[in-house]
């Protein structure tokens, strides 16, 4: 009773918070504020090599991510078995399809994740592109021989879907969003798996991959431990143990690529999980590649409240209270370096903050330098759709919220930029 008047009550607070909330969109209402510095240990030495910064400063910070922000992945195995379910020819022949399902159990909890990968027949280990997708395998090329997602999904009427249940009404629905055939003809391969697969995006704890790591009577995530985004970063890195033994994928050089709320977890993954060569963030916006002090568009407090799962409980502390986190976000975008990061956003974008986004990821050219490699030239925007590629990347193109054919091509331009020299 009394936790289904809190919830009710929990309910009732986010929709006015939610509702009432005004973003500001005015650069001259930006209050004063100070980035945490980059290269200043916390006992206040210098970094000054990237030697420091691999063994002090990059753990320092990764911690304070872990603790403050995405929260930590509980410790403890999880059995995990593979399952190649299908391989066949596509494309007319020139590329192959596979789905491979994957079970992780633990404390008699089992879930499954199934891993979507197209590759072209190239006799060779090919280079691959990972990305989680938002509505389910199915719904990004229309392919009669992808399987229907189990897993839970939003309900959406014009799709037909009233139960959480998918549904053959929007199979290839995202396929404006997944240039496959493309990609293949480019060389290199994909792989994608349904986000909701590892954690069905909604605020309940009873689901997904987090309860296969409760301790007994536990039945929600500890303040610094994983929330959603955390979550789906965990399960990258899973889909990553399996392409390593993938035959035909080259796995020094998977590129990980994520639009939106799973930009950031691809963020997550990419400074957790040394082994993604490339990390992209399209769109990632608040607690993505968007300096949360500059509170333009989406704040710290508005998405900890829409979103109350996607962070760990112990970010809430900083609602309205950006100045007091030990970090910002052009941290997390140095912890992906030396490996090349492109951060990606849209003109029309301006929830997601793409100047923030910007300087995050010049910001974050500091750390790269330090490796004798190059950030972004200097900290003034570039003009849109005028991609800058170097060690890091960036563009703002012209349009909306979106992953798009002009993303796609400078994804596969920087991938080859940085895979063909
Ligand atoms: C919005 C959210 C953003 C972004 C976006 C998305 O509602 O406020 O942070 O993640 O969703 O994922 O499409």
């Amino acid at each position: 009773m009394k936790f289904i008047f809190l919830a009710m009550l929990g309910f009732v607070f986010t929709n006015a918070y939610t509702q009432n909330f005004v973003p500001n969109y005015d650069e001259s209402k930006i209050p004063d504020y100070v980035l945490p510095q980059l290269l200043i240990s916390k006992d206040g030495s210098k970094v000054s090599t990237a030697t420091q910064w691999k063994n002090k400063r990059r753990n320092e910070l990764l911690a304070n991510f872990q603790t403050y922000i995405y929260g930590k992945v509980p410790n403890g195995d999880v059995d995990v078995q593979t399952q190649l379910i299908k391989k066949l020819d596509a494309f007319g022949g020139k590329a192959i399809m596979k789905e491979v399902k994957i079970t992780f159990s633990r404390n008699q909890k089992k879930i499954s994740m199934n891993l979507l990968i197209y590759l072209p027949k190239s006799g060779t280990k090919v280079p691959i592109f990972l990305a989680l997708n938002f509505n389910g395998n199915y719904t990004i090329i229309n392919d009669p021989n992808i399987s229907l997602t189990t897993s839970w999904v939003p309900n959406n009427e014009k799709f037909n879907i009233t139960d959480h249940q998918a549904t053959e009404s929007s199979r290839g629905s995202a396929h404006r969003r997944w240039p496959v055939e493309e990609i293949i003809d480019h060389g290199y391969g994909l792989a994608t798996i349904y986000y909701g697969d590892i954690d069905p995006d909604k605020n309940d704890f009873s689901d997904g991959i987090h309860p296969l790591f409760y301790t007994p009577g536990q039945v929600h995530p500890a303040k610094d431990e994983w929330g959603s985004i955390s979550a789906w970063a965990w399960g990258l890195s899973r889909a990553m143990d399996y392409l390593e033994k993938d035959d035909n994928i080259d796995p020094s050089k998977v590129i990980l690529l994520g639009h939106s709320r799973l930009g950031k977890a691809a963020l997550w993954a990419g400074a957790t999980d040394e082994r993604f060569a490339i990390v992209i963030s399209n769109e990632s916006g608040c607690g993505g590649a968007a300096i949360s002090r500059r509170k333009i568009g989406e704040t710290v407090a508005r998405i900890n409240t829409s979103f109350p799962h996607w962070f760990c409980d112990n970010f809430k502390q900083f609602n309205n209270n950006e100045d007091a986190l030990p970090v910002d976000q052009h941290m997390l975008i140095a912890l992906i370096a030396p490996r090349p990061v492109y951060v990606a956003s849209a003109e029309g974008d301006k929830w997601s903050d793409p100047k923030g986004e910007f300087f995050s990821a010049y910001y974050a050219g500091k750390v790269y330098q330090l490796f004798g490699l190059t950030g972004l030239p200097n900290d003034k925007m570039p003009k849109v759709n005028s991609p800058i590629m170097r060690t890091v990347g960036y563009h703002i193109r012209t349009g909306k919220h979106d992953l798009t054919d002009f993303d796609w091509n400078q994804y596969l331009k920087f991938a080859d930029l940085h895979f063909k020299k």
